[in-house]
């Protein structure tokens, strides 16, 4: 396989997604598919899958760049989400190729036990080469994709990728990692600083790969109270857009859109808006007008129908959308679920949603 280089990419037809996102005027509703997941309700995709273990999968950068548009074949949306993983940086911390793997659900076998664990992980991670194979992913999709729709980079944020290398795996209380705040705060800080350079590097490389907006995910921000996510997820994840945007500029890099998706952290959505991200994220259990009082015009939201609402029928699914694309509004609003698709989900109720966003938002004045 010929190595593409991340220059003379195809140009952009379909902007509706950046524009969106940076709260200009669009012809109709965008819709961006972009949660975890979309891919495992296709039978392609799980066939793809299949042929290897996850991470093997994140690894190659023709089956990333497959897995990312087998979703955008069959579903007319404005922007495509890189396959990957936000535990790709947990492991590049690690040992590398055997630090992780997968059972029903990503496994780190020799979780964080304690502050003294810390030493264990690369105090330094250069991300061209231990990441460098998502670039290459990156690189070979924008080609591929031939300028269609945009394509969205991402990342964990420094505390839900600090409950996986603790908990070692998907926890439903994240007690062991809270532990950590109140009993290692010193520590905590020293992960969450070495995590946030690395996120850093990660999204600038992502951009110079020919990552087309960012999204940074702060899935297990719930666990945290409000004053905990002050103390400990919003200094970084404002670290992350403010250093992120420099590093951009400095590097000669275009500037990119960001969108940050906490979920459950409604009482940061003040906060989040004013935290240099275009675009925030809601999950399903906020009313849109309550998340519009409290983010104003500063941002783009993005969301936020429940996933499980695909499981009503497709006339219950279109009655959903209107109503939620009525309580928006056009302007300064991305169509998507609230958060990822569940695998016993039908394609065709997927469809269902997605007809209704465009059929009920090119209706609508901006
Ligand atoms: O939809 C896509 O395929 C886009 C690529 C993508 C993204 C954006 C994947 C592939 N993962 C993610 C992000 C991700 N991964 C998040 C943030 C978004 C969210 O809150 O859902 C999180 C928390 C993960 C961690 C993860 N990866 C879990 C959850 C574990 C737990 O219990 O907490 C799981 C099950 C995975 C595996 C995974 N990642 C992606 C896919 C398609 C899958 C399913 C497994 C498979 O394909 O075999």
């Amino acid at each position: 396989m010929e190595q593409l280089k991340p220059q003379d990419f195809p140009a952009l037809k379909n902007d509706t997604f950046l524009r969106a996102a940076r709260g200009e005027e669009v012809p109709a509703m965008c819709l961006c598919g972009c949660m975890r997941q979309a891919g495992q309700i296709l039978a392609e995709f799980r066939e793809t899958r299949a042929a290897q273990d996850f991470f093997a999968s994140c690894r190659s950068p023709e089956v990333c760049c497959e897995l990312t548009l087998q979703p955008l074949r069959r579903f007319p949306l404005d922007a495509a989400i890189i396959f990957s993983d936000i535990l790709v940086i947990p492991q590049a911390l690690g040992d590398g190729d055997s630090a992780w793997s997968r059972g029903g659900g990503p496994v780190f076998p020799e979780p964080l036990k304690g502050p003294e664990d810390l030493q264990k992980l690369k105090p330094v991670v250069d991300v061209s080469e231990d990441l460098g194979y998502v670039f290459r992913a990156i690189t070979l999709t924008r080609h591929k994709i031939s300028g269609r729709f945009p394509l969205i980079g991402f990342t964990g944020a420094p505390w839900t990728l600090m409950t996986y290398m603790i908990e070692g795996g998907g926890s439903n209380t994240m007690s062991k990692a809270k532990q950590w705040l109140y009993q290692h705060p010193g520590a905590s800080t020293s992960c969450w600083q070495l995590l946030t350079d690395v996120i850093v590097d990660y999204l600038v490389g992502q951009v110079a790969a020919g990552a087309q907006a960012l999204q940074v995910f702060e899935s297990h921000a719930g666990c945290l109270g409000p004053q905990q996510f002050a103390d400990f997820s919003l200094p970084y994840l404002r670290g992350i857009s403010c250093r992120v945007k420099k590093k951009l500029k400095a590097d000669g890099l275009e500037q990119v859109p960001m969108i940050v998706f906490a979920k459950d952290a409604h009482y940061a959505l003040e906060d989040l808006s004013q935290s240099d991200y275009e675009v925030v994220g809601l999950d399903w259990t906020i009313r849109p007008q309550e998340a519009r009082e409290k983010t104003g015009k500063r941002v783009t939201l993005q969301g936020n129908l429940d996933p499980c609402a695909l499981y009503a029928s497709k006339e219950n699914i279109e009655e959903m959308v209107k109503k939620m694309l009525e309580a928006f509004g056009c302007r300064g609003y991305i169509a998507n679920l609230g958060h990822g698709l569940y695998p016993d989900m039908d394609p065709e109720h997927v469809g269902a949603f997605i007809s209704a966003v465009h059929k009920y938002s090119e209706k609508k004045e901006n």
